[in-house]
């Protein structure tokens, strides 16, 4: 009986993570701007640095488990390789915590925002660049 709650348990946390997959697939094919209604907190229609970094904590605690840091498992559901993990990990003993996270989410920010103004636009949420900051602020 125990056994097949596990078995249960593991197969409902693959159709989670199918259905995340699927989310994140379609927000970049063609809804990437989706996501500009949900965190633009100042409705400018653009994200700001403040806003990408708070959709990011938002999808930090949608990842972690019930402790304070992400473990390399956790973030690679969001396209972090070993190597990004370990370059934003500075305190090796524990997972990613939350200003590291966000030292990275502001860095996938910073790498976005082709024109260099202040804000995401749609457009730059397009690229390849944009999709790599949307894998860490989409919730
Ligand atoms: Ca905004
Ligand atoms: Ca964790
Ligand atoms: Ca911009």
């Amino acid at each position: 009986m125990k056994f097949n709650s596990t078995i249960a348990f593991g197969v409902l946390a693959v159709a989670g993570f199918t259905a995340f997959a699927i989310s994140v697939q379609e927000a970049q094919a063609g809804h990437a701007c989706a996501i500009i209604a949900k965190v633009d907190r100042n409705k400018d229609g653009k994200i700001g640095r403040g806003e990408a970094i708070r959709a990011g904590l938002m999808a930090f605690k949608k990842i972690n488990d019930d402790d304070r840091t992400l473990q390399p498992h956790e973030a690679a559901t969001r396209h972090i390789g070993p190597k990004t993990f370990d370059k934003y990990n500075r305190i090796k003993r524990k997972g990613l915590d939350r200003v590291e996270w966000s030292r990275l989410v502001r860095d996938r920010f910073r790498a976005a925002n082709g024109d260099g103004d202040r804000t995401l636009e749609c457009d730059e949420l397009k690229t390849r660049r944009g999709h790599r900051l949307l894998a860490v602020i989409w919730h």
